[in-house]
């Protein structure tokens, strides 16, 4: 008897993904469930299995963003079940979660593609920074997917309506809520964000529970996490990205903490999360104003009356400096250049149909 087939659907296939398939009809359509450097996991209607980019595929790739990450739909070939696959083409991607990689190159990684929500991960004791949640925030923003800000381990901390309130005042848009997957019946509101077929990254430091919370989602300690309790110096105990189907439906994507969350393209991104100063911008009185000495400043008055703190006039500036370097190196351009003609061409081709 033959296995049973995979129901895609509930490995999050939708109509758009399904459709965009529909135009290879010599190869299959799986996701890509698992990806440890080279090599990839993925689901197809047969099952799981290894799978590996096609020489073309490598020759033809522009940069790091081309390349398959977790959550893809991919087209694959050799459906006959031995073997691994070979990826022939990455469907276009709904939603892409981009960091600038770590270190000193100015390349992009894809963390997480095709999420619907993005679950900001950090912990309510050593890991809480709001400036780095407005980092995390406007890379989440910026890659199409709606964010969520999960202040973890909330049975370690004291004051957790102050931290939770802090955190909302910087987060306008995103739910925020307090979390811990030590005491029963506390994670399980996290539920109401998991629907079927929708698919969740989570995402954060080192340390700050991601695969704890999954766990308790998955009803069974299958994913390793890190064995001293309370404890959040990152580890890095996770050292891949690994989508979960979880068996309530939802579909939930393991990350690794992260050290350096750079970001990359992201202007849209920080409009969303600092909307407040953006709209003070406009309202100063010279257009070209520096905010610094000119009549009129809005920003200046604002800082002044104590609408707008130091500290986030401070990080706005800091990660529109970043993200304006970002957008002058070479890779961004390059990577942007053919963006564009990807987009024509599909377009090409939507208007021959
Ligand atoms: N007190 C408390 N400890 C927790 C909670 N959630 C996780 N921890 C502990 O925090 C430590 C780190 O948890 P992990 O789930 O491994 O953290 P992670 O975010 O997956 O870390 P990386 O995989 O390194 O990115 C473990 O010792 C967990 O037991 C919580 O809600 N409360
Ligand atoms: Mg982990
Ligand atoms: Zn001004």
């Amino acid at each position: 008897m033959n296995p049973p087939l995979t129901d895609l659907q509930s490995w999050g296939l939708t109509e758009r993904f399904a459709a965009l398939a529909s135009e290879f009809p010599t190869l299959t359509v799986g996701r890509v469930v698992l990806q440890e450097r080279g090599t990839y996991r993925v689901i197809d209607v047969g099952g799981e299995r290894n799978a590996a980019v096609s020489g073309k595929f490598r020759y033809e790739a522009k940069g790091p963003s081309d390349y398959p990450a977790v959550g893809d739909f991919v087209m694959l070939d050799g459906a006959d079940g031995c073997g691994p696959a070979v990826i022939q083409t990455v469907l276009p991607r709904k939603s892409v979660f981009i960091r600038k990689a770590a270190g000193t190159s100015n390349c992009e990684q894809v963390v997480a593609a095709n999420v619907d929500l993005v679950l900001i991960c950090m912990s309510l004791n050593n890991d809480f920074n709001l400036r780095r949640l407005e980092r995390y925030l406007s890379i989440a923003w910026e890659s199409g997917a709606v964010p969520v800000v999960l202040l973890t381990k909330a049975d370690l901390c004291a004051e957790p309506e102050e931290k939770l309130a802090a955190a909302s005042d910087v987060a306008a848009g995103a739910d925020v809520l307090t979390v811990s997957s030590l005491i029963s019946g506390d994670w399980e509101r996290v539920l109401p964000y998991l629907k079927k077929g929708c698919t969740v990254a989570l995402i954060g430091s080192s340390g700050v529970g991601k695969s704890t919370l999954i766990n308790c989602l998955l009803g069974e300690d299958r994913l390793k996490t890190n064995g001293l309790r309370g404890d959040d110096k990152g580890r890095h105990t996770t050292t891949h990205r690994e989508l979960l189907r979880l068996p309530r439906g939802g579909i939930v994507i393991d990350t690794p903490g992260m050290r350096e969350m750079g970001m990359w393209d992201a202007a849209d991104g920080l409009e969303k999360t600092f909307t407040e100063i953006e709209a003070l911008l406009t309202a100063c009185r010279f257009p070209r104003c520096t905010h610094t000495k000119e009549p009129g400043c809005a920003v200046r008055a604002a800082l002044e009356s104590g609408e707008l703190s130091p500290e986030r006039w401070q990080s706005y500036q800091k990660l529109q400096a970043e993200n304006a370097y970002m957008e002058n190196s070479e890779r961004y351009l390059a990577a942007k250049k053919q963006k564009f003609k990807d987009i024509s061409k599909r377009n090409k081709l939507n208007r021959k149909k």
